[in-house]
């Protein structure tokens, strides 16, 4: 018999996990980052060669069409190792720092150190990916990990299957199975880190915990990213981009396109073509087509308590004034549902404040660039953003005012594609930084040290103080700090200010 959740996170054993993890650890530091990057091309080769059974067991457990599965995760990944198989070895290189004239001789240093144990909390939108990208990025700077994957999308012995093949050290990443409730256990082993992807509700929850024991957290949260159209763009391009940015992993995505602006001149003519893209789009039109094995260009909706938020956001612009202008409801006695366009839509609507999390594409016109950005804007998320325009110089100043961690010009969700760049957001979308050379930062220990000199001599700031040592180093100071520097005084109190400690110290 199948043990229920209760009795799956009664018979969690965190201490054991944590103690495997920190003896897993020592081996993980001993490999140098050639042999971290080695493993790392291993496993990328294993998720390529065993792309159509990982692609297959994505698809049944998430309900998403084969080519989401294929793009969004297994080319993820594929980009994620190309980037950082040639970046690590600079990212984690030590690193030289600036030191000031006034402690001349000495060297400043930056070392990238790993935490210990990171704990990495998954969603189900893109269940592989989101294992794989922060787990190796815990792994490259030498740490280990331990990953707790959706209850709803466990994949279960996905990841023990490929780190044996590939032959990472033993228990390097653990993977442990179960609900939310495995999810706060696993936080009181006290993990040196905790890497969470999901909803603003439980990344409070695991904040919350995590604060009573100070461990760190990096949390990427929701979002309700907006599209800005502009009247110079290119109609048939941007309908295409909005259709897909909305409508891509049936929406589930925490970048999707969940409301778009589009500039009064060219509202009608946009609004004809999303339409006429949306309306083209291969969908199921009943059960038995849903069933049927077709190809289709979207999936459905993974979470079944999903498609009642989606519901009630419909129900909630439909009754403040909102017109359907095509889709609007699931496809009966199936988890399908349609892509739907809306028009007429305003910002006391629940669709335009809260993540949707589903094929929904609000549509609303606005006039002018501070009118937008204002709308843009008033959200309590700020995870991305596209803008839409021609004019390269507006879309960067719009860029630049929109308070979100991600703005994709011309393009819709695609800075998350390019792994040199951070990902995360601002306000409720979380905070912390993944991929680039933040991606690798964050799960480090970065450390500050400098290297003196062995002498006899010892430091004139040392004791013993006096008023004469008081005087020096004001005018050493003055010399030194202020708008115009005063390089004589500068070296003739310095003189005076290392023989004073010498002379007193002897
Ligand atoms: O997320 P949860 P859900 C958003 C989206 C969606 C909503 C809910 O709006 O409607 O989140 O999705 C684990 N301590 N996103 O319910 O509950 C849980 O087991 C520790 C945005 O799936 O946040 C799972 O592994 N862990 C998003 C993970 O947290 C806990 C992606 C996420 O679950 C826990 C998906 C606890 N107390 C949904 N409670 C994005 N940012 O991309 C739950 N978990």
């Amino acid at each position: 018999m199948e043990k229920s959740p209760e009795d799956i996170a009664k018979d969690i054993d965190v201490a054991a996990y944590y103690k495997k993890a920190e003896n897993a650890q020592k081996e993980i530091e001993k490999l140098s980052i050639q042999q971290r990057i080695d493993l790392l091309l291993k496993a990328n080769d294993y998720v390529m060669d065993n792309q159509e059974k990982l692609v297959d067991q994505i698809c049944r457990e998430t309900g998403k069409t084969r080519f989401d599965a294929l793009s969004n995760e297994v080319f993820s990944i594929g980009d994620f190792v190309d980037y950082y198989r040639k970046a690590t070895p600079k990212l984690l290189a030590d690193r030289k720092e600036h030191t000031s004239l006034i402690m001349m001789g000495k060297q400043s240093k930056v070392l990238l150190s790993p935490l210990g144990t990171i704990l990495v909390i998954t969603p189900w939108n893109y269940p592989l990916y989101q294992m794989f990208m922060p787990a190796m990025s815990a792994f490259l700077t030498g740490n280990a990990c331990i990953i707790k994957p959706s209850e709803y999308t466990p994949l279960k012995g996905v990841f023990e299957a490929l780190c044996t093949a590939c032959g990472f050290p033993e228990n390097a990443i653990q993977v442990v199975y179960g609900d939310g409730r495995v999810g706060g256990q696993l936080l009181d082993g006290r993990p040196d880190k905790i890497h969470f992807t999901g909803s603003v509700a439980t990344g409070k929850k695991i904040m919350a915990q995590a604060a009573s024991q100070l461990i760190p957290v990096e949390l990427e949260l929701g979002g309700n990213d907006p599209a800005i159209v502009f009247d110079d763009v290119n109609i048939s391009r941007t309908a295409n981009g909005l259709v897909w940015g909305a409508f891509t992993n049936a929406g589930q995505s925490c970048t999707s396109v969940e409301r778009a602006y589009v500039h009064s001149a060219v509202y009608d003519d946009l609004m004809k073509e999303v339409i006429r893209l949306t309306a083209a789009l291969r969908f199921p039109e009943d059960k038995a087509e849903a069933n049927s094995g077709k190809e289709f260009d979207l999936g459905y909706i993974t979470v079944p308590a999903q498609i009642d938020i989606i519901n009630k956001h419909i129900d909630d612009a439909v009754s403040k004034g909102a017109k359907i202008e095509c889709g609007g409801k699931a496809v009966e006695n199936t988890q399908f549902f349609q892509p739907t366009i809306l028009s007429g839509v305003t910002h006391d609507m629940l669709m335009m404040q809260e993540e949707s999390f589903g094929p929904l594409l609000p549509i609303m016109k606005f006039s002018n660039e501070e009118e937008v950005i204002e709308l843009a804007n008033d959200s309590v998320y700020g995870l991305s953003a596209s803008v839409w325009s021609k004019d390269l110089k507006r879309a960067l100043r719009v860029a630049r005012k929109l308070k979100t961690g991600n703005v994709s010009v011309n393009n819709v969700m695609l800075t998350e594609g390019n792994h040199a760049l951070p990902f995360g957001g601002t306000k409720d979308s979380g905070f912390g930084r993944i991929k680039g050379s933040y991606g690798l930062e964050g799960f480090c220990n970065v450390k500050a040290v400098i290297l003196d000199k062995q002498s006899k001599l010892i430091d004139p700031h040392w004791y013993p103080q006096s008023a004469t040592k008081y005087n020096t180093m004001t005018d050493l100071m003055r010399a030194f700090f202020m708008k115009s520097k005063k390089w004589l005084k500068f070296a003739s109190s310095g003189m005076k200010m290392d023989s004073l400690g010498n002379k007193e110290k002897l």
